[in-house]
């Protein structure tokens, strides 16, 4: 099992899937981000994974809009700015690439080809490799997305032929329940946090849960030794017949069930030295 520390919370407030039309409380502009990312911040979160849209609220990987946003968040808090470099299923490898362009502290990092509901999450093996090297050349923490057990493998040999990434610190994400990947339960969890035993030393792994998955890979994550992720993103239903009002609310529960397990959430310094994200 993990160490026992404090507990990294990730707000991953906007994702690609969910429209406006449908989820009015998505925040889509530069503003809505901003003060969503201020409010989290002040209630626990110390990372943010961002998606970004465009000025009809449709997701896009903008190159300016993607500097201004990662302008605007450092302007604003001191949240580790993660940059999702998997966008929607629809775009291509080298915008995904270019992504890196911003100059984000962090990024995702996704160990695999997936089944994505309808469509299909596509990562070659030499998309990896691509954007795994450029991290490590201009210092972008990765964050390795995991969506299936099998991609932990695909992280120790991706780590064995081309090194630790920037920092030196390895973190994964377990992204469970999506239509096609691992399912979000404690037995995945588990075994996924067995595999994450023969990664180095000290790789230490967050946990989100798509849809109504979301409270049992909490949960589950916080006993294995887990940290959390949550947000509108993976979730908008708070409860069943309950729309998500806010990010805020599930940033909220995520730091309450982390008193709970006597693991409070760790300030943005205190996540900063444990990923080996340089501060500010
Ligand atoms: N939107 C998904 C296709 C990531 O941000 O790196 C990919 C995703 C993973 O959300
Ligand atoms: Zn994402």
């Amino acid at each position: 099992m993990q160490s026992m520390t404090g507990t990294v919370i990730t707000v991953a407030p906007t994702g690609a899937e969910n429209s406006k039309t449908d989820v009015p409380a998505l925040p889509v502009t530069l503003d809505e981000l901003v003060l969503t990312a201020k409010e989290c911040e002040a209630l626990g979160a110390s990372i943010i994974h961002v998606h970004i849209r465009d000025a009809d609220a449709r997701p896009t990987l903008d190159p300016g809009r993607l500097r201004d946003t990662v302008a605007g968040l450092r302007e604003s808090t001191d949240l580790i700015v993660q940059l999702s470099s998997g966008g929607a299923v629809t775009d291509p490898e080298s915008d995904r690439l270019a992504v890196l362009d911003a100059g984000p502290e962090m990024a995702s990092c996704t160990m695999g080809t997936v089944n994505f509901g309808d469509g299909v999450f596509m990562n070659r093996w030499e998309f990896i490799v691509e954007l795994h090297t450029r991290m490590q050349e201009r210092g972008i923490v990765p964050e390795y997305e995991i969506f299936d057990l099998g991609q932990l493998a695909t992280l120790q040999r991706l780590l064995g032929k081309h090194g630790l990434p920037a920092g030196g610190h390895v973190h994964v994400d377990l992204v469970m329940g999506v239509p096609g990947g691992m399912p979000g339960t404690t037995a995945a969890l588990v075994a996924c946090e067995q595999a994450i035993r023969d990664l180095p030393a000290g790789t230490t792994f967050s946990a989100t849960g798509i849809g109504r998955s979301t409270i049992p890979v909490m949960l589950a994550s916080l006993s294995a030794g887990g940290h959390l992720r949550v947000g509108m993103e993976d979730t908008v239903t708070y409860a069943k017949g309950q729309s998500v009002d806010s990010n805020m609310q599930l940033v909220a529960r995520a730091a309450g069930f982390a008193e709970l397990a006597q693991r409070s959430p760790l300030t943005t310094r205190e996540a900063r030295a444990l990923l080996g994200v340089p501060t500010r």
